[in-house]
Protein backbone atom coordinates (compact mmCIF):
# COMPACT_ATOMS: atom_id res chain seq x y z
CA UNK A 1 0.00 0.00 0.00
CA UNK A 2 1.20 3.03 -0.93
CA UNK A 3 2.87 5.47 2.35
CA UNK A 4 -0.14 8.37 1.50
CA UNK A 5 -2.84 5.91 1.95
CA UNK A 6 -1.34 4.33 5.16
CA UNK A 7 -0.61 7.84 6.93
CA UNK A 8 -4.80 8.75 6.01
CA UNK A 9 -5.99 4.87 7.30
CA UNK A 10 -3.85 5.91 10.51
CA UNK A 11 -5.50 9.39 10.75
CA UNK A 12 -9.19 8.15 9.62
CA UNK A 13 -10.45 7.22 12.83
CA UNK A 14 -9.31 10.38 14.98
CA UNK A 15 -11.70 13.87 15.24
CA UNK A 16 -10.34 16.51 13.49
CA UNK A 17 -8.44 18.43 15.57
CA UNK A 18 -6.67 15.49 16.70
CA UNK A 19 -6.07 13.81 13.04
CA UNK A 20 -4.31 17.68 12.29
CA UNK A 21 -1.57 17.19 15.39
CA UNK A 22 -1.07 13.93 14.34
CA UNK A 23 -0.76 14.18 10.88
CA UNK A 24 2.72 15.95 11.63
CA UNK A 25 4.07 13.48 13.78
CA UNK A 26 3.48 11.49 10.77
CA UNK A 27 6.19 11.41 7.78
CA UNK A 28 6.68 10.26 4.98
CA UNK A 29 9.88 9.90 4.50
CA UNK A 30 11.91 11.86 1.57
CA UNK A 31 15.70 10.93 1.95
CA UNK A 32 16.13 14.52 0.38
CA UNK A 33 20.40 15.67 -0.04
CA UNK A 34 20.07 18.50 1.41
CA UNK A 35 17.76 17.15 4.37
CA UNK A 36 14.60 15.27 5.23
CA UNK A 37 11.19 16.94 5.80
CA UNK A 38 10.42 17.91 9.04
CA UNK A 39 8.64 16.35 11.71
CA UNK A 40 6.57 17.65 15.06
CA UNK A 41 8.51 15.89 17.80
CA UNK A 42 9.16 15.82 22.15
CA UNK A 43 5.62 17.61 22.24
CA UNK A 44 2.62 16.43 24.67
CA UNK A 45 0.83 13.16 24.08
CA UNK A 46 -2.63 13.82 23.18
CA UNK A 47 -5.39 13.19 25.94
CA UNK A 48 -7.15 10.10 25.51
CA UNK A 49 -4.30 8.41 23.33
CA UNK A 50 -2.74 5.18 24.83
CA UNK A 51 1.21 6.21 24.53
CA UNK A 52 4.31 3.77 24.14
CA UNK A 53 6.08 6.49 26.40
CA UNK A 54 6.97 6.84 30.16
CA UNK A 55 7.37 9.60 32.60
CA UNK A 56 10.05 11.82 33.87
CA UNK A 57 10.63 9.82 36.59
CA UNK A 58 10.57 6.61 34.68
CA UNK A 59 13.67 8.63 32.53
CA UNK A 60 15.84 10.34 36.00
CA UNK A 61 15.46 7.13 38.37
CA UNK A 62 15.18 4.44 36.20
CA UNK A 63 16.99 5.06 32.91
CA UNK A 64 20.14 7.09 34.30
CA UNK A 65 20.40 6.56 37.43
CA UNK A 66 18.97 2.64 37.83
CA UNK A 67 22.36 1.01 36.73
CA UNK A 68 24.94 2.89 38.75
CA UNK A 69 25.64 -0.37 41.45
CA UNK A 70 26.90 2.29 44.44
CA UNK A 71 24.45 4.73 44.91
CA UNK A 72 21.94 4.48 47.15
CA UNK A 73 18.92 5.87 44.84
CA UNK A 74 15.65 6.37 47.71
CA UNK A 75 12.43 7.79 45.72
CA UNK A 76 10.33 9.68 47.69
CA UNK A 77 6.77 8.77 47.04
CA UNK A 78 3.93 6.81 47.80
CA UNK A 79 4.84 2.71 47.30
CA UNK A 80 3.33 2.35 43.86
CA UNK A 81 6.21 4.75 42.23
CA UNK A 82 9.01 3.00 44.47
CA UNK A 83 8.16 -0.61 42.55
CA UNK A 84 10.47 1.31 40.21
CA UNK A 85 12.68 1.80 42.98
CA UNK A 86 14.44 -1.26 42.51
CA UNK A 87 15.64 -2.88 39.64
CA UNK A 88 12.72 -3.38 36.81
CA UNK A 89 15.14 -2.66 33.83
CA UNK A 90 17.79 -5.50 32.21
CA UNK A 91 20.13 -3.13 33.10
CA UNK A 92 23.42 -5.63 34.36
CA UNK A 93 26.42 -5.07 36.49
CA UNK A 94 29.30 -6.44 37.63
CA UNK A 95 29.32 -6.49 41.39
CA UNK A 96 33.09 -5.97 41.37
CA UNK A 97 35.59 -7.01 43.77
CA UNK A 98 33.43 -6.32 46.47
CA UNK A 99 31.35 -9.34 45.38
CA UNK A 100 27.27 -9.05 45.00
CA UNK A 101 26.76 -8.30 48.45
CA UNK A 102 29.57 -5.84 48.59
CA UNK A 103 28.46 -2.25 47.14
CA UNK A 104 25.73 -2.92 45.18
CA UNK A 105 21.99 -1.35 45.77
CA UNK A 106 20.58 -1.58 42.27
CA UNK A 107 18.24 -4.93 43.99
CA UNK A 108 16.85 -3.04 46.76
CA UNK A 109 13.98 -0.91 46.69
CA UNK A 110 14.57 2.07 49.13
CA UNK A 111 11.15 4.50 49.50
CA UNK A 112 9.81 6.99 51.69
CA UNK A 113 6.62 4.79 51.62
CA UNK A 114 4.45 8.11 51.73
CA UNK A 115 1.01 8.13 53.57
CA UNK A 116 -1.32 10.30 53.39
CA UNK A 117 -0.36 12.26 56.55
CA UNK A 118 2.48 12.79 54.50
CA UNK A 119 1.02 14.61 51.67
CA UNK A 120 -1.20 16.43 53.96
CA UNK A 121 1.62 18.19 56.83
CA UNK A 122 4.36 17.14 54.43
CA UNK A 123 6.74 14.48 54.23
CA UNK A 124 10.75 16.22 54.82
CA UNK A 125 10.93 14.68 57.98
CA UNK A 126 10.30 11.49 56.77
CA UNK A 127 12.75 12.01 53.88
CA UNK A 128 15.42 12.86 56.32
CA UNK A 129 14.52 9.98 58.25
CA UNK A 130 14.91 7.68 55.41
CA UNK A 131 18.35 9.33 54.24
CA UNK A 132 19.46 8.65 57.47
CA UNK A 133 18.55 5.28 57.78
CA UNK A 134 20.06 4.51 54.38
CA UNK A 135 23.10 5.58 55.89
CA UNK A 136 23.26 4.05 58.95
CA UNK A 137 22.76 0.59 57.33
CA UNK A 138 24.76 0.97 54.44
CA UNK A 139 27.28 3.83 55.03
CA UNK A 140 27.29 4.62 50.75
CA UNK A 141 29.46 6.99 49.35
CA UNK A 142 26.38 8.61 47.85
CA UNK A 143 22.81 8.34 48.19
CA UNK A 144 20.46 10.30 45.24
CA UNK A 145 16.78 11.47 46.15
CA UNK A 146 14.26 10.80 43.56
CA UNK A 147 11.01 13.48 43.55
CA UNK A 148 7.53 11.54 42.48
CA UNK A 149 4.38 13.60 41.40
CA UNK A 150 3.04 14.20 44.80
CA UNK A 151 6.07 15.61 46.39
CA UNK A 152 5.89 18.13 43.53
CA UNK A 153 2.93 19.10 44.21
CA UNK A 154 2.85 19.57 48.02
CA UNK A 155 6.32 21.17 47.58
CA UNK A 156 8.63 18.95 49.70
CA UNK A 157 11.91 21.07 49.68
CA UNK A 158 14.17 17.53 48.98
CA UNK A 159 17.18 19.54 47.53
CA UNK A 160 17.53 21.43 50.92
CA UNK A 161 17.06 18.36 53.17
CA UNK A 162 19.91 16.48 50.56
CA UNK A 163 21.98 19.66 51.66
CA UNK A 164 21.47 19.36 55.02
CA UNK A 165 21.93 15.72 55.37
CA UNK A 166 24.94 15.73 52.77
CA UNK A 167 26.70 18.42 55.49
CA UNK A 168 25.44 16.41 58.47
CA UNK A 169 27.18 12.80 57.13
CA UNK A 170 30.57 14.83 56.03
CA UNK A 171 31.80 11.04 54.17
CA UNK A 172 28.63 10.61 51.51
CA UNK A 173 27.33 12.52 48.70
CA UNK A 174 23.37 13.38 49.01
CA UNK A 175 21.75 15.00 46.23
CA UNK A 176 17.89 15.23 44.89
CA UNK A 177 16.46 15.07 41.77
CA UNK A 178 13.23 17.67 40.98
CA UNK A 179 11.94 14.57 38.05
CA UNK A 180 8.41 14.67 38.90
CA UNK A 181 6.44 12.31 36.49
CA UNK A 182 4.84 15.28 35.37
CA UNK A 183 7.88 17.43 34.83
CA UNK A 184 8.29 17.22 31.06
CA UNK A 185 6.37 15.60 28.26
CA UNK A 186 8.08 12.15 28.35
CA UNK A 187 11.11 10.90 29.97
CA UNK A 188 13.55 12.37 27.89
CA UNK A 189 12.83 15.26 30.55
CA UNK A 190 13.89 12.93 33.16
CA UNK A 191 17.04 11.81 31.22
CA UNK A 192 18.07 16.00 30.92
CA UNK A 193 17.26 16.25 35.09
CA UNK A 194 19.31 13.13 35.55
CA UNK A 195 22.30 13.83 33.92
CA UNK A 196 22.50 17.74 34.84
CA UNK A 197 22.47 16.39 38.37
CA UNK A 198 25.28 13.93 37.49
CA UNK A 199 27.07 16.82 36.21
CA UNK A 200 27.04 19.40 38.71
CA UNK A 201 27.10 17.21 41.72
CA UNK A 202 29.66 14.13 40.45
CA UNK A 203 31.58 14.54 37.31
CA UNK A 204 34.99 15.92 37.88
CA UNK A 205 34.97 14.99 41.49
CA UNK A 206 38.02 12.30 41.92
CA UNK A 207 41.34 14.25 40.73
CA UNK A 208 43.25 10.84 41.54
CA UNK A 209 44.43 9.64 38.23
CA UNK A 210 42.90 6.78 36.53
CA UNK A 211 45.84 4.72 34.37
CA UNK A 212 45.25 3.91 30.69
CA UNK A 213 46.70 4.88 27.46
CA UNK A 214 43.92 5.81 24.85
CA UNK A 215 41.10 7.16 27.36
CA UNK A 216 37.86 7.52 26.36
CA UNK A 217 34.63 7.40 28.10
CA UNK A 218 31.33 5.97 26.64
CA UNK A 219 27.87 8.33 27.18
CA UNK A 220 24.41 6.43 26.70
CA UNK A 221 24.97 2.76 26.75
CA UNK A 222 22.95 1.58 29.47
CA UNK A 223 24.44 -2.16 29.56
CA UNK A 224 20.76 -3.65 29.07
CA UNK A 225 21.35 -7.38 28.46
CA UNK A 226 24.96 -7.09 28.88
CA UNK A 227 25.63 -5.19 25.64
CA UNK A 228 28.11 -2.75 28.09
CA UNK A 229 30.17 -6.04 28.79
CA UNK A 230 30.68 -6.78 24.86
CA UNK A 231 31.79 -3.39 24.61
CA UNK A 232 33.98 -3.61 26.74
CA UNK A 233 35.51 -6.26 25.80
CA UNK A 234 36.03 -5.08 22.76
CA UNK A 235 37.53 -1.93 24.04
CA UNK A 236 39.70 -3.97 26.04
CA UNK A 237 41.31 -6.40 23.06
CA UNK A 238 41.90 -3.08 21.29
CA UNK A 239 43.84 -1.47 24.44
CA UNK A 240 41.22 1.37 25.14
CA UNK A 241 40.72 2.37 28.37
CA UNK A 242 37.02 3.07 28.98
CA UNK A 243 37.33 5.38 32.24
CA UNK A 244 33.81 5.85 32.49
CA UNK A 245 30.29 4.52 31.26
CA UNK A 246 27.40 6.75 31.63
CA UNK A 247 25.70 4.15 33.14
CA UNK A 248 25.57 0.84 32.52
CA UNK A 249 27.33 -1.32 34.95
CA UNK A 250 28.65 1.88 36.57
CA UNK A 251 30.20 3.37 39.50
CA UNK A 252 30.10 6.88 41.61
CA UNK A 253 34.12 6.65 40.84
CA UNK A 254 33.34 6.12 37.30
CA UNK A 255 31.74 9.50 37.25
CA UNK A 256 33.97 11.24 39.51
CA UNK A 257 36.87 10.71 37.05
CA UNK A 258 34.82 10.76 33.84
CA UNK A 259 36.69 14.58 33.56
CA UNK A 260 40.40 12.52 32.84
CA UNK A 261 38.83 11.02 29.34
CA UNK A 262 40.58 12.27 26.49
CA UNK A 263 37.66 11.53 24.07
CA UNK A 264 34.20 11.41 25.01
CA UNK A 265 32.15 8.83 22.40
CA UNK A 266 28.01 8.96 22.74
CA UNK A 267 26.17 6.06 21.90
CA UNK A 268 22.74 7.00 22.51
CA UNK A 269 22.36 10.49 21.52
CA UNK A 270 18.97 11.62 22.86
CA UNK A 271 19.66 10.43 26.62
CA UNK A 272 22.99 12.28 26.77
CA UNK A 273 24.09 14.30 23.90
CA UNK A 274 24.60 18.14 26.01
CA UNK A 275 26.72 16.31 28.72
CA UNK A 276 29.32 15.63 25.74
CA UNK A 277 28.73 19.51 25.33
CA UNK A 278 28.58 20.60 29.09
CA UNK A 279 31.88 18.00 29.24
CA UNK A 280 33.98 19.63 26.45
CA UNK A 281 32.81 23.35 27.59
CA UNK A 282 34.20 22.90 31.27
CA UNK A 283 37.20 20.51 30.37
CA UNK A 284 38.12 20.13 26.60
CA UNK A 285 37.16 17.35 25.83
CA UNK A 286 35.89 16.58 22.31
CA UNK A 287 32.77 14.32 21.77
CA UNK A 288 31.53 11.94 18.27
CA UNK A 289 29.02 9.57 18.02
CA UNK A 290 29.55 6.01 18.01
CA UNK A 291 27.50 3.20 17.71
CA UNK A 292 28.08 -0.51 18.46
CA UNK A 293 25.17 -1.93 17.29
CA UNK A 294 25.97 -3.76 14.66
CA UNK A 295 29.10 -5.46 13.32
CA UNK A 296 29.78 -2.80 10.78
CA UNK A 297 28.55 -0.42 12.94
CA UNK A 298 30.85 -1.05 15.58
CA UNK A 299 33.92 -1.55 13.30
CA UNK A 300 33.23 1.77 12.38
CA UNK A 301 33.01 3.03 15.63
CA UNK A 302 36.21 1.36 16.38
CA UNK A 303 38.01 2.82 13.91
CA UNK A 304 36.96 6.14 14.40
CA UNK A 305 38.31 6.15 17.91
CA UNK A 306 41.43 4.78 16.98
CA UNK A 307 41.54 7.66 14.34
CA UNK A 308 41.31 10.24 16.80
CA UNK A 309 44.34 8.84 18.86
CA UNK A 310 46.24 9.23 15.60
CA UNK A 311 48.35 6.32 16.94
CA UNK A 312 49.95 4.32 14.52
CA UNK A 313 49.91 0.97 17.49
CA UNK A 314 46.30 1.89 18.21
CA UNK A 315 45.11 1.92 14.34
CA UNK A 316 47.22 -1.61 13.56
CA UNK A 317 45.58 -3.57 16.89
CA UNK A 318 41.79 -2.27 15.80
CA UNK A 319 42.28 -3.81 12.45
CA UNK A 320 43.86 -6.49 14.02
CA UNK A 321 40.59 -6.88 16.47
CA UNK A 322 38.20 -6.51 13.47
CA UNK A 323 39.92 -9.02 11.80
CA UNK A 324 40.10 -11.47 14.60
CA UNK A 325 35.99 -10.64 15.26
CA UNK A 326 34.38 -10.69 11.66
CA UNK A 327 34.96 -14.52 10.96
CA UNK A 328 32.91 -15.34 13.28
CA UNK A 329 29.82 -12.81 12.54
CA UNK A 330 30.45 -13.60 8.67
CA UNK A 331 29.15 -17.15 9.38
CA UNK A 332 26.44 -16.10 11.60
CA UNK A 333 25.16 -13.76 9.07
CA UNK A 334 25.50 -16.53 6.37
CA UNK A 335 23.62 -19.37 8.26
CA UNK A 336 20.68 -16.35 8.96
CA UNK A 337 20.50 -15.14 5.13
CA UNK A 338 18.54 -16.88 3.42
CA UNK A 339 15.45 -17.28 6.25
CA UNK A 340 15.96 -13.44 6.77
CA UNK A 341 17.19 -11.90 3.48
CA UNK A 342 14.21 -9.43 1.76
CA UNK A 343 11.56 -10.06 4.90
CA UNK A 344 10.55 -6.31 6.36
CA UNK A 345 11.00 -5.12 9.67
CA UNK A 346 9.25 -2.29 12.10
CA UNK A 347 10.54 -0.44 15.10
CA UNK A 348 9.46 1.66 17.35
CA UNK A 349 11.79 2.10 20.58
CA UNK A 350 12.73 5.37 22.87
CA UNK A 351 15.06 7.68 21.25
CA UNK A 352 17.89 5.72 19.50
CA UNK A 353 17.22 2.26 19.01
CA UNK A 354 15.05 2.48 16.64
CA UNK A 355 18.00 4.06 14.35
CA UNK A 356 21.02 2.06 15.20
CA UNK A 357 19.04 -1.47 15.31
CA UNK A 358 18.45 -0.74 11.49
CA UNK A 359 22.24 -1.37 11.07
CA UNK A 360 21.71 -4.96 12.25
CA UNK A 361 18.88 -5.54 9.73
CA UNK A 362 20.41 -3.99 7.16
CA UNK A 363 23.42 -6.66 7.84
CA UNK A 364 20.46 -9.42 7.87
CA UNK A 365 18.82 -8.26 4.33
CA UNK A 366 15.72 -6.95 6.11
CA UNK A 367 14.43 -3.87 5.04
CA UNK A 368 13.04 -0.87 7.76
CA UNK A 369 9.65 -0.26 6.12
CA UNK A 370 8.35 1.80 9.41
CA UNK A 371 10.35 3.09 12.30
CA UNK A 372 10.28 5.94 14.78
CA UNK A 373 11.05 7.09 18.75
CA UNK A 374 8.37 7.46 21.02
CA UNK A 375 10.08 10.56 22.48
CA UNK A 376 13.20 11.50 20.50
CA UNK A 377 13.65 15.58 19.32
CA UNK A 378 13.73 16.91 15.92
CA UNK A 379 17.24 16.63 15.89
CA UNK A 380 17.25 12.35 16.33
CA UNK A 381 15.34 12.67 13.61
CA UNK A 382 16.58 15.02 11.47
CA UNK A 383 19.99 15.45 12.74
CA UNK A 384 22.20 18.00 14.67
CA UNK A 385 21.74 20.47 12.37
CA UNK A 386 18.23 21.60 12.91
CA UNK A 387 19.50 22.16 16.25
CA UNK A 388 19.07 25.60 15.76
CA UNK A 389 15.62 25.65 14.07
CA UNK A 390 13.76 23.60 17.25
CA UNK A 391 11.40 26.25 19.25
CA UNK A 392 11.70 25.83 22.53
CA UNK A 393 7.99 25.34 24.40
CA UNK A 394 6.88 26.29 27.56
CA UNK A 395 7.11 21.98 27.96
CA UNK A 396 10.86 22.22 27.59
CA UNK A 397 11.81 25.49 29.22
CA UNK A 398 10.90 23.54 32.52
CA UNK A 399 13.88 21.71 32.02
CA UNK A 400 17.05 23.30 33.03
CA UNK A 401 20.00 23.93 30.75
CA UNK A 402 23.21 24.44 32.98
CA UNK A 403 25.36 27.68 32.31
CA UNK A 404 28.48 26.11 31.72
CA UNK A 405 31.74 27.39 31.84
CA UNK A 406 35.69 26.09 31.73
CA UNK A 407 36.82 24.67 34.93
CA UNK A 408 39.81 27.01 35.87
CA UNK A 409 41.86 24.21 36.79
CA UNK A 410 40.84 21.37 34.74
CA UNK A 411 40.29 22.70 32.04
CA UNK A 412 42.59 21.38 28.97
CA UNK A 413 41.84 21.31 25.34
CA UNK A 414 42.89 17.92 23.74
CA UNK A 415 43.87 18.71 20.78
CA UNK A 416 44.40 22.22 18.97
CA UNK A 417 41.98 23.42 16.41
CA UNK A 418 44.00 22.42 13.72
CA UNK A 419 44.49 18.91 14.70
CA UNK A 420 40.92 18.58 15.11
CA UNK A 421 39.95 20.14 11.96
CA UNK A 422 42.81 18.05 9.89
CA UNK A 423 41.00 15.03 11.54
CA UNK A 424 37.84 16.59 10.36
CA UNK A 425 38.84 16.58 7.13
CA UNK A 426 39.72 12.82 7.40
CA UNK A 427 36.47 12.04 8.03
CA UNK A 428 36.30 12.22 11.82
CA UNK A 429 33.37 14.00 12.50
CA UNK A 430 32.58 16.55 16.35
CA UNK A 431 29.74 17.19 17.55
CA UNK A 432 27.39 15.52 14.78
CA UNK A 433 25.11 13.11 14.40
CA UNK A 434 23.26 13.02 11.56
CA UNK A 435 19.65 11.17 12.90
CA UNK A 436 17.31 8.75 11.94
CA UNK A 437 15.52 10.35 8.63
CA UNK A 438 18.52 10.16 6.64
CA UNK A 439 19.32 6.72 7.10
CA UNK A 440 15.82 5.45 5.56
CA UNK A 441 14.75 4.81 2.09
CA UNK A 442 12.03 7.34 0.82
CA UNK A 443 8.62 6.40 1.14
CA UNK A 444 8.85 4.88 4.45
CA UNK A 445 6.99 5.77 6.94
CA UNK A 446 8.41 7.75 10.00
CA UNK A 447 6.21 8.31 12.95
CA UNK A 448 6.43 10.23 16.57
CA UNK A 449 5.27 8.53 19.83
CA UNK A 450 2.89 5.79 17.90
CA UNK A 451 0.22 4.79 19.99
CA UNK A 452 -1.26 1.72 20.46
CA UNK A 453 -4.41 2.03 17.67
CA UNK A 454 -1.93 3.05 14.88
CA UNK A 455 0.36 0.50 15.84
CA UNK A 456 -2.44 -1.97 15.14
CA UNK A 457 -3.50 -0.44 12.14
CA UNK A 458 0.03 -0.10 10.83
CA UNK A 459 0.91 -4.07 11.24
CA UNK A 460 -2.54 -4.51 9.26
CA UNK A 461 -1.73 -2.55 6.75
CA UNK A 462 2.04 -2.90 5.76
CA UNK A 463 2.67 -6.61 7.30
CA UNK A 464 6.02 -6.87 8.00
CA UNK A 465 7.61 -10.00 9.08
CA UNK A 466 8.40 -8.36 12.90
CA UNK A 467 7.82 -5.90 15.06
CA UNK A 468 10.24 -4.47 17.59
CA UNK A 469 9.11 -2.35 20.77
CA UNK A 470 8.31 -2.68 24.12
CA UNK A 471 6.64 -4.87 27.05
CA UNK A 472 3.64 -2.73 25.91
CA UNK A 473 3.08 -3.60 23.03
CA UNK A 474 4.38 -6.92 22.56
CA UNK A 475 0.99 -9.11 23.49
CA UNK A 476 -1.47 -6.54 21.05
CA UNK A 477 1.36 -7.47 18.23
CA UNK A 478 1.37 -11.08 18.97
CA UNK A 479 -2.32 -11.32 18.22
CA UNK A 480 -2.06 -10.29 15.41
CA UNK A 481 0.11 -13.44 14.08
CA UNK A 482 3.08 -11.13 13.88
CA UNK A 483 6.54 -12.23 15.48
CA UNK A 484 7.52 -9.02 18.06
CA UNK A 485 10.88 -8.39 19.44
CA UNK A 486 11.13 -6.40 22.30
CA UNK A 487 14.46 -3.97 21.72
CA UNK A 488 14.11 -2.46 25.07
CA UNK A 489 14.50 -5.49 27.02
CA UNK A 490 15.56 -8.04 24.73
CA UNK A 491 12.92 -10.39 26.21
CA UNK A 492 15.15 -12.30 28.18
CA UNK A 493 18.07 -11.95 25.34
CA UNK A 494 21.31 -10.42 24.34
CA UNK A 495 23.92 -8.92 24.52
CA UNK A 496 23.24 -7.22 20.87
CA UNK A 497 26.07 -4.64 20.86
CA UNK A 498 29.67 -5.44 19.52
CA UNK A 499 30.80 -8.75 17.30
CA UNK A 500 29.28 -11.35 19.73
CA UNK A 501 26.21 -9.45 20.18
CA UNK A 502 25.35 -9.32 16.48
CA UNK A 503 25.43 -13.39 16.32
CA UNK A 504 22.99 -13.05 18.88
CA UNK A 505 20.97 -10.93 17.27
CA UNK A 506 21.39 -12.88 13.78
CA UNK A 507 20.09 -16.15 15.47
CA UNK A 508 17.27 -14.34 17.61
CA UNK A 509 15.86 -12.66 14.55
CA UNK A 510 16.26 -16.24 12.51
CA UNK A 511 14.29 -17.73 14.84
CA UNK A 512 11.44 -15.21 14.78
CA UNK A 513 11.02 -14.41 11.38
CA UNK A 514 11.40 -18.54 10.63
CA UNK A 515 8.88 -19.95 12.84
CA UNK A 516 5.54 -20.58 11.83
CA UNK A 517 3.87 -20.80 15.41
CA UNK A 518 3.02 -16.53 14.72
CA UNK A 519 0.72 -17.54 11.63
CA UNK A 520 -1.82 -19.57 14.04
CA UNK A 521 -2.09 -16.94 16.61
CA UNK A 522 -5.99 -16.30 16.24
CA UNK A 523 -8.03 -14.57 18.91
CA UNK A 524 -11.43 -17.51 18.94
CA UNK A 525 -13.37 -14.73 18.37
CA UNK A 526 -11.67 -14.37 14.26
CA UNK A 527 -12.00 -18.01 13.98
CA UNK A 528 -15.73 -18.29 15.34
CA UNK A 529 -17.71 -15.34 14.57
CA UNK A 530 -20.66 -16.34 16.29
CA UNK A 531 -18.78 -16.36 19.40
CA UNK A 532 -17.79 -12.46 18.87
CA UNK A 533 -21.32 -12.22 18.56
CA UNK A 534 -21.88 -13.60 22.07
CA UNK A 535 -19.54 -11.40 23.55
CA UNK A 536 -21.04 -8.66 22.06
CA UNK A 537 -24.91 -9.51 23.65
CA UNK A 538 -23.84 -9.87 26.99
FE1 LIG B 1 18.74 5.81 24.91
FE2 LIG B 1 18.32 3.64 26.08
FE3 LIG B 1 17.01 4.45 23.95
FE4 LIG B 1 16.64 5.71 26.27
FE5 LIG B 1 14.79 3.96 27.14
FE6 LIG B 1 16.43 1.86 26.97
FE7 LIG B 1 15.17 2.78 24.84
MO1 LIG B 1 13.85 1.57 26.76
S1 LIG B 1 18.52 5.53 27.08
S2 LIG B 1 16.78 6.50 24.29
S3 LIG B 1 15.01 5.98 27.76
S4 LIG B 1 18.97 3.79 24.09
S5 LIG B 1 15.06 2.35 28.52
S6 LIG B 1 18.58 1.77 27.19
S7 LIG B 1 15.54 0.78 25.42
S8 LIG B 1 13.36 3.53 25.68
S9 LIG B 1 15.67 3.35 22.72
Amino acid sequence: MAPEKVKAELLAQYPPKVARKRSKQIMINEALENGTPEITANVRTIPGIITMRGCTYAGCKGVIMGPTRDIVNLVHGPIGCSFYAWLTRRNQTDPGPEGPDGENFMMYAFSTDMQDQDIIFGGEKKLAAAIQEAYDLFHPKSIAVFATCPVGLIGDDIHAVSRKMKEKFGDCNVYAFSCEGYKGVSQSAGHHIANNQVFRHIVGEDDRPVEGKYKISLLGEYNIGGDGFEIDRILKKCGITNIATFSGNSTYKQFATAHQADLNCVMCHRSINYVADMMETKFGIPWIKVNFIGAKATAKSLRKIAAYFEDAALIAKVEEVIAEEMPAVEEAAKAALPHTEGKKAMMFVGGSRAHHYQELFNELGMKTISAGYEFAHRDDYEGRRVLPTIEVDADSRNIEEIEVEADAVRFKPRKTAEAMQALEQKGVKFKDYEGLAPDMEAGTLIIDDLNQHEAETLVKLMKPDIFCAGIKEKFSIQKLGVPMKQLHSYDSGGPYAGFQGAINFYQEIDRLVSSKVWSYMKAPWQENPQLSGAYVSQ
